[in-house]
């Protein structure tokens, strides 16, 4: 296919209501819609992920749209690529910077399963029909209000609760949580949050049942995540550390981490994915699709992404309604009983919708 055209639109949503973690308060969501056109004028769409503030990986909007605009675009607008593995190779003489990376490779990606009349799950090699969804809680006020707010998600069916912890706010509310929730599959994510000087009160963790404990250690680092693991009985699962197929091999080899978060964004795009979980797979460590609080093209691409064999344990990947008043994509994404059904229509399989997008649009910059 030849890429002949790519329509970059800038949008801003507001989330129903905030998500709190360790690094403060996020309400608004602005990104990028990559729309993707081959010689026939087939398109695929793609959507970025980085926060307006580099909290999470140095990525932030206007980084995204520095790199998309400048670097990314030249390099694929009029080539021909036969196959989407080819984007991360083409992308390879740019360093970093892969949540600008997955915005431009995921539309290829469908692009490339629409034209070739298939799903974007069976392109990828997916295998399921159906996903299970989990659902990951901010910080919240009180402990009151925690309790009020999990019960809620069991009640809706989610299949596991994930709650952020940090420093002053973990202990005693996964106690808490324990207490009231006895059986329920429970996680925390720490978000980087703690360093080995914390390990006594870590080690506490062990106490509770978790199915897991998420990025407790810096973002960057993998030794001490190995020597946490060492003493801890709660498998460990690194998010921030893992931004390459390269990174999992070590981290694993390491013993850094028991299970993997898969987030397409920050692992460059859909290709890098699947070598992680592929990987991952041969390795034994189960693998889930983390989440970046998407609109419906990121979320239908996790989607399609989850329904891969080794995404064994439940993701973040929510219905639409669980951010959105209104959200971008047609249907909206639904979760019954905890889970979401992986769209059998070509490509990510929902339709963007027009009317929605428009309404949320500051700006688009066409490329031809
Ligand atoms: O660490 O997984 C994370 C949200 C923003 C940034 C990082 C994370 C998260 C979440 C929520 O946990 C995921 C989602 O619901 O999309
Ligand atoms: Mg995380």
């Amino acid at each position: 296919m030849i890429i002949k055209k790519i329509t970059m639109r800038h949008l801003k949503m507001t989330m129903k209501k905030p998500f709190v973690t360790s690094f403060g308060s996020m309400q608004e969501k602005e990104f990028f819609l990559l729309e993707v056109f081959d010689e026939n004028g087939n398109s695929g769409w793609g959507e970025s992920a980085a926060f307006k503030a580099p909290w999470y990986t140095e990525e932030t909007v206007q980084t995204t749209l520095h790199m998309i605009r400048d670097f990314l675009i030249p390099l694929v607008l009029n080539k021909e690529i036969s196959h989407p593995d080819e984007v991360s190779e083409i992308f390879a003489t740019i360093r970093k910077n892969n949540m600008a990376k997955a915005a431009v490779e995921v539309a290829i990606w469908d692009l490339y399963a629409k034209r070739t009349d298939q799903s974007l799950s069976q392109a990828l090699g997916g295998v399921t029909e159906k996903i299970e969804v989990g659902i990951s809680i901010g910080i919240q006020t009180t402990t009151e209000k925690l309790l009020e707010v999990v019960s809620n998600y069991i009640q809706e069916g989610y299949k596991r609760i994930k709650v952020k912890i940090k420093p002053g706010y973990d202990i005693e509310v996964i106690q808490k949580l324990r207490e009231a929730f006895p059986s329920v599959p429970l996680m925390a994510d720490a978000n980087s949050s703690y360093t080995l000087e914390d390990f006594e009160l870590l080690k506490q963790l062990d106490d509770y049942q978790l199915m897991m404990i998420e990025q407790p250690l810096a973002n960057d680092d993998i030794v001490d995540h190995a020597k946490l693991q060492k003493q801890l009985n709660t498998p460990i699962c690194l998010d921030e550390s893992i931004l390459s197929v390269a990174d999992a091999r070590n981290a694993i080899e390491l013993g850094s981490t028991k299970v993997i978060n898969i987030k397409i964004a920050r692992v460059g795009g859909l290709t890098e994915a699947k070598k992680i979980h592929d990987l991952c797979m041969e390795k034994g460590v189960p693998v889930w699709c983390g989440g970046m609080l998407e609109a419906g093209i990121g979320r239908a691409h996790n989607i399609a992404l989850t329904s891969l064999p080794n995404f064994t344990l439940p993701g973040d990947t929510a219905g639409s309604s669980h951010y959105w008043e209104e959200d971008i994509i047609s249907p909206e994404i639904v979760v019954v009983n905890g889970y979401i059904e992986v769209p059998k229509g070509n490509g990510i399989g929902y339709e963007p919708n027009m009317k929605v997008i428009q309404r949320y649009l500051l700006d688009t910059i066409v490329f031809e």
